[in-house]
């Protein structure tokens, strides 16, 4: 279908996906007042995501914080969030947002959620891969493969890196509080992603197709990195912090810039000249770099940065 749009979360258990997709929509909800388009959730979504995002709400009042599993019951397989994306009024876009069961990665050929799992892959324009922090920058090999899997994310992803198709890649990383207090704190979250995550970096960097961007984000806010026991990460909760999201526009503020472009870029001949006589093209392509000037320039872009460039695609398809 032409007009719908696949983004998919990747990730193994418990790295923060269903909690960054529940805070995501909860700052999607508040973006809609300031700009022409309007984004909404179908029922079952909305109402899985306030719970979830309730529930996150209430964890983190209590005093102290224990990693809860997951967030929402029966993440099993692959569950397909639906929104609608419209301008003025209008549908745009259906979007599905693919949030998997962590054990999914790593599950064997013939299982059909696996293979569920391929395709939507394939599908997918926006690959969020969802990171922990702390054990990107302080677990060993061994705890960065039971959090993270990098070789296992790169195995999934190459075939899609190789592929011709456009396709945005979002490095989201969480439970790095501790390494957003200041600049040289952030180099070095920065420098552990890239010589982890080398291999998939150096596909990016070798495709037309593919642009990735890392975005460190802060889903919680008050909960802060202490130590590792034995192989569990230890975080603790900080009472003179509020529970306070930040930067969890902002995956969403690429990847939805990014749908939209290739959307408008895809729209066929006849659509195009309807859209030209009626001069709705203007208006949405005004709406959509504004919306596009509120992504942050302080993230570290991958590969094709043109891709992402708003203001020139739009230029050279005038
Ligand atoms: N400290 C910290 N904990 C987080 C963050 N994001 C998620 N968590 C915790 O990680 C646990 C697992 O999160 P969940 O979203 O269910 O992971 P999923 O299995 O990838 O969907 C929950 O206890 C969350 O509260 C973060 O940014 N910082
Ligand atoms: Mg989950």
């Amino acid at each position: 279908m032409a007009n719908r749009t696949v983004m998919i979360m990747v990730g193994p258990d418990g790295v923060g996906k269903t909690t960054l997709l529940a805070t995501m929509y909860h700052e999607l909800s508040l973006m809609n007042n300031s700009s022409g388009f309007e984004f909404t959730a179908n029922e079952d979504t909305r109402h899985d995501l306030q719970e979830a995002y309730q529930k996150l709400s209430r964890i983190i009042t209590q005093p102290t914080f224990t990693q809860t599993g997951s967030l929402l019951k029966g993440t099993a397989g692959i569950v397909e969030r639906q929104f609608e994306i419209l301008f003025k009024g209008k549908k745009e876009l259906e979007l599905a947002f693919c949030d998997i069961a962590g054990g999914l990665i790593r599950s064997k050929e013939n299982n059909p959620d696996f293979d569920d799992f391929k395709n939507k892959l394939k599908e997918a324009l926006v690959i969020i891969n969802v990171i922990d922090g702390s054990a990107l920058v302080e677990g060993n090999d061994e705890l960065l493969n039971s959090k993270n899997d990098p070789i296992q994310v790169y195995d999934l992803l190459r075939s899609k890196l190789l592929d011709e198709q456009n396709v945005m890649l979002l490095f989201v990383i969480t439970k790095c509080e501790a390494w957003l207090k200041n600049e040289s704190r952030q180099k070095q979250l920065e420098a552990a992603f890239e010589k982890r995550y080398e291999l998939i970096l150096k596909l990016i960097g070798e495709s037309e197709n593919a642009v990735g961007v890392l975005i460190p984000v802060k889903t919680l806010g008050c909960v802060e990195f202490t130590h590792i026991l034995e192989k569990e990460i230890i975080f603790v909760r900080k009472p003179n912090l509020q529970f306070k999201p930040e930067n969890i526009d902002q995956p969403l503020r690429y990847a939805l810039a990014f749908a939209l472009l290739q959307h408008h870029q895809n729209r066929n001949r006849w659509n195009r000249f309807m859209r030209w006589l009626w001069n709705e093209d203007i208006a949405f392509q005004k709406a959509l770099i504004e919306f596009a000037e509120a992504r942050s320039h302080l993230f570290k872009i991958y590969g094709h940065s043109l891709l992402i460039d708003i203001d020139i695609e739009i230029e050279v398809t005038k």
